[in-house]
């Protein structure tokens, strides 16, 4: 369901009492996919104005052979003249006052979304998961509450799952596009995320920061399980760091690095 156009020119985070209406729900694909609607529409629609005035102006104005007293003819702008039409400046303060109104409106908005959005996780918290995530260079390591570390990330689906992201030697940024999640990995800082995906399958998480010669082989695989499959992965694997058995192939970046943690237990 997309957002009416009132609520569109309503910030959210101001209107509190309101705020439920203004801001999308759903897990973080449908949002986006909301203030792309948005966006679209609202772009689309101005648009049409702009290029519809310009080209109906451009042919009222066209340059033929106009009677003289014609009221087209008097009111055109001659070379070196200012045009007279435009009240004085009106038209212009009008349509910048508008322009202003529509932008910031669509800022406003669409931050206080993603703000909104980032802290209110669908989900009772009941079934969520939650899982630390380390980068390095170059690659990522995911943790487990049961203590279990792997460098491919394995989620059930339909299920809520928070991320603690931090890093171990430089800036480097998580995200999965697909998933719509990016946040980033700070030493000695802690970012915390959400995401929730609703198709099995296999997606790629990589880094967005550049941190080195092999930041474009920083990539990590996410497993979305079906929660069954994903329950009895989960009791199986162990507490031991099983990095080697779950590595992707190596992949040699410019470094000459595998895609691993360099100290695999
Ligand atoms: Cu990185």
């Amino acid at each position: 369901m997309n957002p009416s156009v009132g609520e569109l020119f309503l910030p959210a985070g101001v209107f509190g009492p309101l705020q439920s209406g203004i801001v999308p729900k759903g897990t973080r694909v449908e949002v986006f996919r909301q203030i792309f609607t948005v966006f679209l529409v609202l772009g689309t629609l101005v648009g049409v104005v702009v290029v519809g005035y310009m080209v109906y102006n451009a042919y009222k104005y066209r340059d033929d052979d106009v009677p003289a007293g014609d009221a087209r003819g008097d009111d055109a702008p001659r070379v070196g003249e200012l045009p007279s039409g435009g009240g004085g400046g009106r038209k212009l303060f009008l349509s910048f006052g508008l322009s202003t109104i529509i932008v910031v409106s669509l800022i406003a908005w669409t931050y206080g979304t993603l703000l909104y959005v980032e802290k209110n996780p669908p989900g009772d918290g009941e079934e969520d998961v939650e899982i630390e995530v380390v980068g390095f260079r170059f690659g990522w390591e995911f943790v487990y509450p049961n203590g279990h570390t792997s460098n491919t990330l394995r989620v059930p689906e339909g299920q809520t799952i928070h991320l603690s992201v931090t890093s171990e030697d430089v800036f480097h940024t998580f995200g999965v596009p697909e998933l719509r999640v990016k946040t980033d990995a700070i030493p000695g800082q802690t970012t915390d995320t959400w995401f929730l995906a609703n198709e099995t399958g296999s997606y790629e998480a990589r880094c967005f920061e550049l941190c080195g010669a092999g930041h474009s082989y920083m990539t990590a695989e996410v497993v979305v399980m079906e929660p069954d499959e994903y329950r009895s992965w989960y009791e199986n694997a162990s507490s031991s760091n099983s990095s080697a058995l779950d590595a992707p192939p190596e992949a040699p970046n410019a470094a000459g690095a595998p895609n691993v943690r360099r100290a695999v237990a």
